[in-house]
């Protein structure tokens, strides 16, 4: 287990440099100024300055923003991996961003980003982020528990899932088609794994408000599960009676499931589940492989989750 806990466990440990927004991005746009509401600003100042350090990945290496920034897999902006930072940064988010919870809930609600934000204190955490392509990265993201937000509504007994879909406009953004799979892009968790404490609402990351690429205004973070089920901008959340459809597994049953934690004894049939390059570590000629983590290293926290389970079979 790699994470570090703090001595008082929980969220104790503050990062020792200020946390601001990268301002110059929306002084580039302009409009963010002129518009006075357009969404990054919505991410105040004051709230990411108040970010902690509540999980840490310990003695490996923050990888370089950079390097987090321009290699991405965002398929609505392109299905290369330097597409995303070059297309996504045109796409203005939607203002207000707002976000539907519905489904199998007492009473459906819709937040806008002002008021999620107000929901808890933004935390940051350095998680390691595992894609099924055999390539990782450390990330240190800010956000919440993902909970914080499930919890503003009362669902029903009948819950048992949690889909999650992430905002699709076709004169934006590449087709199904283009892309080889489903859009809105789809996701989906168990409801105990999307109410697990490691499961993360962001909107940042190394200290500033996510950019377009990496899934602005508010993306989902699942760290001991491979990559593609940290979904991007999501717009709506729905509790669900059935395992819900999931963009992946559509398009490749066979190579994606619906659970997909980080399990290096079940092959893909694409890449090596068994190792990863770690980005941005190691030169050209030496590129750093370093073995696979069962589900991603984060076993002590989640194993429990799946006791009982047959976890080849429910991949
Ligand atoms: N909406 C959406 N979310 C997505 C994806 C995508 O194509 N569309 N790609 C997934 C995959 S495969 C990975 S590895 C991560 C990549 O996140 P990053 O680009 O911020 O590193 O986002 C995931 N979330
Ligand atoms: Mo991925």
């Amino acid at each position: 287990m790699l994470i570090r806990k703090a001595a008082n466990p929980g969220y104790s440990e503050v990062t020792p440099r200020e946390i601001y927004l990268n301002r110059r991005r929306f002084l580039a746009t302009g409009s963010a100024i002129l518009g006075g509401l357009a969404m990054p600003l919505a991410v105040r100042a004051a709230k990411l300055a108040a970010a902690k350090t509540a999980f840490n990945a310990g003695a490996e290496k923050v990888t370089p923003q950079n390097v987090v920034t321009s290699y991405n897999n965002f398929y609505e902006f392109g299905t290369g991996k330097d597409e995303p930072s070059k297309n996504a940064p045109k796409w203005q988010p939607i203002s207000p961003w707002t976000v539907r919870i519905e489904g199998e809930v007492a009473q459906p609600k819709t937040l806008d980003l002002d008021q999620i934000l107000k929901l808890a204190p933004l935390e940051e955490r350095i998680y390691r982020h595992r894609c099924v392509e055999a390539w990782s990265i450390v990330v240190p993201w800010i956000g919440f528990p993902l909970s914080v937000l499930l919890n503003q509504v009362k669902w029903t007994s009948k819950a048992k899932f949690v889909a999650f879909e992430t905002f699709y406009d076709p004169k934006q953004m590449l087709s199904p088609r283009q892309a080889g799979i489903q859009f809105p892009y789809l996701e989906g968790l168990r409801l105990d794994e999307a109410l697990h404490p490691l499961t993360l609402l962001t909107v940042g990351m190394y200290g500033e408000t996510l950019l377009n690429q990496n899934g602005a205004p508010l993306r989902l973070v699942v760290p001991w599960k491979y990559g593609f089920k940290s979904i991007k901008s999501v717009v709506r959340i729905r509790f669900v009676e059935e395992q819900p459809p999931t963009a992946w597994s559509l398009s490749w049953p066979a190579a994606y499931g619906f659970y997909s934690n980080v399990n290096p004894t079940r092959e893909h049939p694409r890449w090596s589940q068994k190792e990863e390059q770690r980005l941005g570590e190691g030169g050209l000629f030496n590129a750093k492989f370093i073995k696979t983590q069962m589900f991603n290293g984060y076993g002590e926290q989640v194993a429990k989750l799946y006791e009982g389970m047959n976890l080849s079979r429910s991949y």
